[in-house]
């Protein structure tokens, strides 16, 4: 059988220029899910191709000709698109379309309007059977391994889209359980690999020339003494790439060891959640933090030469406009090497989304705007536009000529010329979107702030969603209906 795997990505990422941006900024890197699946079904003899449209243009017209199996990778901000791909093969081919991956596995019954068999969790031990049609169920629960050691390694080898850096899981699933996050709950229990299998993975990458390599766990410092002894390894066998990504915690500057071992292996670019410097903030979304730890990792990174991506949640029901203002000023002062303000987003299937729902506050349902740069809900002590500005500003605030300037003098002058550019796009798309706000009605930046006057004229009604926004097409998406069935299995551990 040929079996294609998608990972779609959504109208404004699709553009040519989104798309250049992209590669000047980062360097592509593959969801490691459909490359995981994919390389099973290779391996038991099926043709697999897997393509991100993140990356290039993908030819459909070509792949409907010959594809027995269209499988599709979806996250919430993407699944809009993947199911207009799914419906639109449904009308042109005969393929079967199956449909997995995070949003899928918060709301299975949604994703299966638009595909012949869904997959929730994770579908290393069900994807050959489902494909290979011994499991017909409409719905198919995965089931997580325990042993992640016995999982094949992602298959580069069948991704037909660009991609220059190799992306490592080292772990499933996170120790922690912030209100806010899909991960904790889509991968769970916690589990580990063995260092060994994880160094046979970087060796693997290393030989076949990548020249960047992330570690894609949600946590990679969790264990610290495992973390500490990958960094070994590393250094000892010389696996050292230009530059590692990873996704850290304020705890990880508790320890000076492991900070000198992650600069030494080259893991020099970390992205830390500091989310709000605002206690009841934190506790509110159950971060396990304190600001203190926060301003101790700051200077620790700073002092090792590992690049601080500074992570903030904007719209936590207990920060106001000054709380988060606060954080960002916090975040410049510290010499942060990027800013990443992220609209708190509620994601199907976490508490978050669940407390929305209740209180009626959520304002759209096109899945699409759930990218963390969109206002989607009804904040406590502002309303969506001011929420969405605050992003505006946040942006615009950091990055600029003046910080543009210091981070030459701190990282290098390369990095002061990606700085402008970032501070071009970041002024131009924001004052575009403001721009659309006011005299675009076709945008959902133009919902969005009549939507605040819509508020503003009502004060007092809690319960009230803008009229336009209850369109046909939004009212299909608003997921009220989802509200029981899906169940929020993943609340067990609240
Ligand atoms: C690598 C990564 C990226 C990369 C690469 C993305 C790409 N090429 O499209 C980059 C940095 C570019 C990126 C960008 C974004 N990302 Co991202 N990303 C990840 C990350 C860290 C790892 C993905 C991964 O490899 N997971 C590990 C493997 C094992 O899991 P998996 O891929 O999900 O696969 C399993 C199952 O899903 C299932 N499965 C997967 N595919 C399929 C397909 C079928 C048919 C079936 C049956 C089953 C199935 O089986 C697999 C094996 O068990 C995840 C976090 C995470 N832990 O998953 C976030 C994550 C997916 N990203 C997220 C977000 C929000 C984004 C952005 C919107 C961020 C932004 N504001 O720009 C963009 C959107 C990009 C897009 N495509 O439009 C969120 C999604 C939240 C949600 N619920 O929707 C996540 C979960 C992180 C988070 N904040 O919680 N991302
Ligand atoms: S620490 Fe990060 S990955 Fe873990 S639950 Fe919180 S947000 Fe999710």
């Amino acid at each position: 059988m040929k079996i294609v795997f998608l990972t779609p990505t959504s109208d404004l990422r699709r553009l040519w220029l989104y798309r250049l941006g992209g590669r000047f900024y980062g360097h592509p890197n593959a969801i490691t899910g459909p490359l995981i699946l994919g390389g099973i079904l290779k391996n038991a003899g099926h043709e697999v191709e897997v393509y991100e449209e993140l990356y290039a243009k993908v030819n459909y017209k070509k792949l409907m000709r010959d594809t027995d199996v269209f499988c599709i990778y979806t996250m919430t901000s993407t699944a809009k698109r993947a199911y207009e791909l799914a419906d639109e093969i449904h009308a042109k081919t005969d393929a079967r379309v199956l449909i997995g991956g995070i949003h899928a596995s918060a709301l299975p019954k949604e994703a299966l309007m638009h595909a012949d068999q869904v997959i929730t969790g994770e579908g290393e031990n069900v994807i050959l059977d489902v494909v290979e049609g011994r499991i017909t169920k409409k719905i198919v629960a995965g089931i997580p391994s325990s042993n992640l050691d016995s999982l094949p390694l992602p298959d580069y080898s069948i991704l037909k889209t660009p991609c220059d850096c190799a992306n490592v899981m080292t772990t499933r699933g996170c120790t922690h359980c912030c209100t806010f996050c899909t991960t904790s709950r889509m991968f769970e229990p916690y589990r580990q690999r063995s260092v060994d299998s994880v160094i046979d993975e970087i060796r693997r990458y290393k030989e076949m020339g990548f020249r960047y390599m992330n570690f894609e766990d949600d946590n990679f410092t969790a264990d610290k003494e495992r973390a500490k002894e990958i960094c070994r390894r590393m250094i000892a066998e010389n696996l050292i790439f230009k530059e590692t990504f990873f996704f850290g915690r304020t705890d990880m500057a508790e320890d000076e060891e492991l900070l000198d071992l992650l600069s030494k292996a080259h893991l020099n670019r970390v992205l830390i959640g500091i989310e709000s410097l605002n206690q009841d903030a934190l506790d509110e979304i159950h971060k396990g933090q304190r600001p203190a730890d926060i301003k101790k990792a700051a200077q620790r990174c700073r002092q090792y030469k590992i690049r601080l991506i500074a992570s903030l949640v904007l719209g936590i029901d207990s920060d106001t406009r000054e709380d988060i203002r606060k954080a960002v000023e916090f975040v410049k002062e510290m010499d942060a090497y990027q800013l990443q303000p992220a609209i708190l987003t509620p994601y199907p299937g976490t508490p978050v989304y669940r407390k929305m729902m209740e209180e009626e506050r959520m304002v759209t349902g096109d899945w699409s705007q759930f990218d963390m740069m969109n206002v989607t809900f009804r904040p406590v002590h502002m309303t969506p536009w001011e929420l969405q500005e605050e992003f505006y500003h946040a942006v615009r605030s950091f990055y600029n000529f003046k910080s543009a300037f210091r981070i030459g003098k701190i990282f290098g002058w390369g990095y002061c010329v990606r700085r402008l550019g970032l501070w071009f796009f970041s002024q131009a798309g924001s004052r575009g979107a403001e721009f659309a706000a006011k005299h675009v009605p076709a945008t959902p930046y133009y919902k969005l702030r009549s939507l605040d006057r819509e508020f503003l004229r009502q004060e007092g009604d809690d319960t009230v969603i803008h009229e336009e926004l209850l369109s046909e097409e939004n009212a299909r998406l608003v997921p009220v209906k989802v509200k029981a069935e899906n169940g929020f299995k993943q609340w067990k551990k609240h």
